[in-house]
């Protein structure tokens, strides 16, 4: 059942060159699937429109995932000493970096993103993920006793596909470990901006376990972690008679149930949330405008897109965006059309409010920006509610 309708959406990363540069939108409208509980985006895109050769977005930029990837890695090598790992959707090597080149193959659809890794000296096969690459892998390199994916697999469109290329090479006793936002975080934090092109689907440990049960593998472990607003990193292995539960999994249960997961009512609730949110960010900015105050943005990020472009802000209320990533800047906010500059240390000479796109890294920006914000400079987010910060 459709519950939410965020209303007509360009692509999230693609960054318009010129400011009359026409772009394709449609509807992005949320699915619940009573039935297995998978909640995903109604109009499902292919890997091959999206995932390209001048894809902009680039994990390293940010050192809060570097750490996160990197304290995983450390966690990962001690305990499955010498076991080889797969990572499926490695972006520019934030994770894989932290592994021997022998040890570990990346798999990367992008070739420009997947370029920057190969120069860091790692091992990646610029592809994306099939059955059939599945089958090369197997001929060349063998099994796997380690696969990791984050932030990928809920952009695949064919589950069922993702999944069993995954049995095709991962060991009887290997592990598969995943990790993308949480739909029961998205909720809690009405983050809305979760949704878009990109990410078809939202798990939750609900909607992962139906999913991976037609699968034969089951979900054993599993860690919330701060990533990205909030991430469950899972531990997955094919069924067998001697995996045992840990606790941490009968507990996500109970909780996502508790808050409703399951249930249509839940959803209908969010809609409201995040159609209250929607007047009352607009309200807020329009405020902030009335009293001659320049506001700006910080992250052009994809999520930053479904805000502006649902609540239609352009730059009648926001001037500009600032970015670090070299491919997004120059250009426009896809939709709305507001400018991406080059990054320069905020200072309240030049600006007064800062729209966090960004928020899910706001500890890291808030170091960063620590004079700005002693300048008495404030930023504005929309989550988990619209409102100014400090
Ligand atoms: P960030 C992307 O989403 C797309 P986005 C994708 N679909 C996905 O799932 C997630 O990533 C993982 C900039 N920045 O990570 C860099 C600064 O300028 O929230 C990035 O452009 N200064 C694959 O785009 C953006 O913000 C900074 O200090 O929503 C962050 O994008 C920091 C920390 C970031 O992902």
């Amino acid at each position: 059942m459709i519950f939410l309708d965020l209303g007509y959406q360009p692509f999230a990363n693609e960054f318009p060159k010129k400011i009359k540069d026409k772009e394709k939108k449609y509807r992005l409208l949320i699915d619940f699937n009573k039935k297995n509980g998978v909640v995903s985006i109604k109009k499902k895109f292919q890997s091959k429109k999206i995932f390209k050769k001048d894809y902009p977005y680039r994990s390293s930029l940010s050192e809060t995932m570097s750490k996160s990837f990197g304290e995983l890695s450390k966690k990962i090598k001690d305990k499955y000493k010498k076991k080889r790992i797969l990572e499926i959707g490695c972006n520019d090597g934030v994770f894989l970096k932290n592994f021997k080149k022998k040890d570990a193959l990346g798999i990367e659809p992008c070739s420009n993103i997947a370029k920057s890794s190969i120069q860091k000296g790692l091992n990646v096969l610029t592809e994306y993920w099939t059955y059939k690459l599945s089958n090369k892998i197997k001929k060349k390199y063998g099994k796997f006793d380690i696969i990791f994916s984050a932030n990928t697999i809920t952009h695949i469109q064919n589950l069922n596909e993702v999944f069993k290329a995954i049995n095709n090479i991962l060991n009887e006793d290997g592990f598969l470990i995943i990790q993308d936002p949480s739909l029961l975080e998205l909720i809690k934090n009405n983050a809305y901006d979760q949704f878009y092109n990109e990410h078809i689907y939202v798990f939750s440990y609900l909607s992962l376990s139906n999913i991976l049960k037609k699968h034969n593998l089951e979900i054993l472990n599993l860690e919330n972690v701060k990533d990205h607003g909030g991430s469950i990193r899972y531990y997955i292995k094919k069924k067998n008679n001697k995996n045992r539960l840990n606790q941490s999994v009968i507990n996500q249960k109970r909780l996502e149930i508790k808050n409703g997961l399951d249930k249509i009512a839940t959803y209908i609730k969010f809609r409201k949330k995040v159609e209250n949110s929607k007047i009352n960010f607009v309200n807020l900015l329009k405020k902030i405008k009335k009293n001659k105050k320049t506001i700006i943005g910080y992250g052009a990020t994809a999520k930053a897109v479904t805000v502006l472009n649902y609540c239609k802000i352009n730059t009648r209320y926001i001037d500009f965006f600032f970015d670090t990533t070299p491919e997004k800047q120059n250009k426009f906010m896809p939709g709305v059309k507001i400018p991406i500059r080059k990054y320069v240390k905020l200072k309240k000479k030049f600006v007064d409010y800062v729209f966090l796109g960004a928020w899910n890294f706001k500890k890291e920006i808030f170091n960063k920006e620590n004079k700005f914000i002693k300048q008495k400079g404030k930023f504005v987010s929309h989550v988990p509610y619209p409102k100014i910060i400090p």
